[in-house]
């Protein structure tokens, strides 16, 4: 059984295999955990980035980490929020489902994820919590991954996690 963890900091210090970006189409870099990654990684990701030729919404692509302790970037770019009829969840679900097929094409047997969209692309924090679990815990086996890190840079994000994860642990423990 994978570890599923919620932990609270700063994405780019993590010592993990891979970690998502919460990326845009253009993946040329942007605001954000976006901006933060691409200058911790140094202008080798920009360069690597260039070549990607853009991402699709709900996709993601991978790159090296270059300065990040991390081996491998994926950037995931997820929907903007348009009130939920535009297919937003499908799509955040797609981002999650992307980067842990990317991770068992990398052999990334630790990943760690922003709460992707839920910033400057205004999902609803709570919701897209639910999707990411729901999402990695239907892929996770398969993927080969160990280790899945869900970052929280804020205090609620934080508590979203922690109170989804507990529940989810006491529905197994009843089992
Ligand atoms: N580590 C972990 N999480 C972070 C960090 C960090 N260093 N910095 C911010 N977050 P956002 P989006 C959290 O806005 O909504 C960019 O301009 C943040 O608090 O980064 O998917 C891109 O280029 C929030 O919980 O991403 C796109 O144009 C979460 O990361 C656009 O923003 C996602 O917030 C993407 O918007």
């Amino acid at each position: 059984m994978a570890k599923l963890k919620a932990v609270s900091g700063d994405i780019t210090r993590l010592v993990v295999d891979a970690i998502v970006n919460a990326a845009n189409t253009s993946l040329l870099g942007g605001g954000g955990v976006d901006g933060a990654i691409h200058r911790a990684a140094g202008p080798e990701l920009l360069a690597a980035c260039r070549k990607l030729d853009g991402c699709a919404s709900g996709d993601a692509k991978a790159t090296p980490g270059f300065r990040l302790p991390a081996k491998w970037v994926f950037h995931a770019v997820g929907p903007v929020w348009h009130g939920g009829g535009h297919n937003e969840e499908e799509l955040l679900a797609s981002c999650y489902r992307r980067s842990l097929e990317l991770a068992r094409e990398h052999q990334a047997r630790s990943i760690a994820f922003p709460a992707i969209s839920t910033g400057i692309y205004g999902f609803p924090a709570r919701r897209a919590a639910e999707i990411a679990l729901s999402t990695i815990k239907a892929h996770v086996e398969t993927s080969g991954v160990d280790v899945v890190d869900f970052v929280c840079f804020d205090p609620g994000t934080l508590a979203i996690y922690e109170q989804l994860l507990t529940a989810a642990e006491s529905r197994q423990d009843e089992r």
